[in-house]
């Protein structure tokens, strides 16, 4: 289920006193360091997750770093919530507007917060299954389910209360549309609410995708169904490249939430703490290991794919591969657990087009732009084939598809070279 929305962020953030103790208290303590361990990795292993998966973990291990004053009390436990870093980033960013993003982003984690604990206690509240008992069918001809539809509505209420929030799009609509007083002016934000949706009555990871681009211009949008040329536009302010992002995360519900950012300078990590209700940087600096073991994809389609394809998938099973290692299968059929795991472990994931879906499945406005943002930010590449930067496609509708292949450098390149 897929939501893309337009909203105005006022610059009104580091008015609000609470921020601006935080902002001071900022300034008077050091801000804590983060450590990440290093660990040898001398011995080989055939297991496809030993290497890399350490790897990975080893640079999401953080120890917050207490901050005491003279007297020894602590004044700082060196707990580096989402919103410190954000503000913190914020005090350090010469771009302006990064105080609305700030804002944003935290309506968008409250958002998630509220999706993880309904998909947690889904199968008790009864809102596993299908919207309206079946046959609620969004615009892509998708069945939808019941936590679509409710993650949909979160995300607008979640970021309604900044006052600004009109444009909304989503798999029921053709394209973006007013459903509110409408301001679409600073940024435009698109949203997959509940990706992977189809496993959820399994208890199955699922996730939250999103983008933000800055709005063209300011524009102002009435509520009527006749839209003028510039009201029209505003609304198209969602059909940018993902070069154009500003900021990309997804949350991931699984055995725990996760929020994965960017905000175009590198890639974080945050892990809920259910005991506190924040979200704590866990994975600071996250970059993929250039080289995996694991390749991710629909094997269902094999023989509707490019035959090239099924080589390239030949060889990684048969050891005959670039690395001549052999490789390990593993796909969820939810994007954001795959591609959480790839992140983490390094290796390949790919919905490729095919003999009947020339452009594969994933959407570009809220799934491959924003993960492919993403990926690159933590050293990755993403591509719709050889020389096809995920990136710089230029959408021409809301909900247009593309093939994508994602993941560390080097398997990347390889895929691309098979492709060729
Ligand atoms: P749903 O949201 O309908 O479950 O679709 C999930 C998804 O868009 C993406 O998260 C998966 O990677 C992909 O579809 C899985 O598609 P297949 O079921 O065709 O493998």
């Amino acid at each position: 289920m897929n939501v893309v929305l337009g909203l105005t962020m006022a610059a009104v953030l580091f008015r609000g006193g609470v921020l601006s103790s935080t902002m001071t208290a900022a300034r008077t303590f050091a801000a804590p360091s983060v450590h990440t361990r290093g660990m040898h990795m001398s011995v080989k292993s055939s297991n496809p997750f030993s290497q890399a998966g350490r790897r990975a973990a080893v640079r999401s291990s953080v120890a917050p770093s207490p901050v005491q004053d003279s007297a020894g009390t602590i004044v700082d436990d060196g707990t580096v919530t989402l919103t410190r870093f954000m503000i913190e980033e914020a005090m350090k960013s010469k771009t302006p507007g990064q105080e609305d993003m700030v804002r944003l982003i935290s309506s968008i984690s409250v958002a998630c917060k509220r999706i993880a604990s309904m998909v947690q206690t889904a199968g008790i509240s009864g809102s596993t299954g299908l919207a309206e008992g079946g046959g609620s069918v969004n615009v892509q001809g998708e069945e939808q389910k019941k936590l679509d539809v409710i993650s949909n509505d979160v995300l607008k209420s979640a970021l309604r209360p900044s006052g600004k929030l009109g444009v909304i799009a989503s798999e029921e609509e053709d394209n973006p549309v007013v459903v509110d007083e409408l301001y679409s002016g600073e940024y435009v934000a698109t949203f997959d609410p509940l990706d992977g949706s189809s496993n959820i009555d399994a208890a199955i990871s699922t996730g939250t995708i999103f983008g933000v681009f800055k709005a063209p211009e300011e524009c102002l949008i009435g509520d009527s169904d006749n839209l003028s040329i510039a009201e029209q536009q505003c609304l198209e302010a969602t059909l940018q490249p993902g070069t154009n992002l500003v900021a990309a995360g997804y949350c991931m519900y699984s055995s725990s939430t996760i929020l994965v950012l960017t905000t175009g300078d590198g890639l974080n990590g945050f892990t809920l703490d259910p005991s506190i209700g924040e979200f704590i940087l866990t994975h600071p600096n996250i970059q993929i290991p250039s080289r995996g073991k694991i390749y991710s994809m629909n094997e269902a389609n094999y023989f509707d794919w490019d035959p090239k394809l099924q080589t390239y998938v030949d060889n990684l099973k048969k050891a005959e591969g670039q690395t001549g290692e052999k490789y390990s299968s593993r796909y969820i059929g939810s994007m954001v657990g795959d591609v959480h795991r790839t992140l983490l472990y390094g290796g390949i994931f790919a919905y490729p087009g095919d003999k009947k879906n020339v452009n594969g499945k994933l959407r570009l406005l809220y799934e491959a732009a924003p993960m492919s943002l993403i990926f690159e930010q933590a050293g990755g590449k993403s591509i719709t084939g050889p020389g096809g930067r995920v990136l710089d496609l230029v959408p021409d509708k809301v909900h247009q598809r593309c093939p994508v292949f994602i993941g560390s450098p080097d398997d990347v390149d390889e895929v691309e070279k098979a492709l060729a």
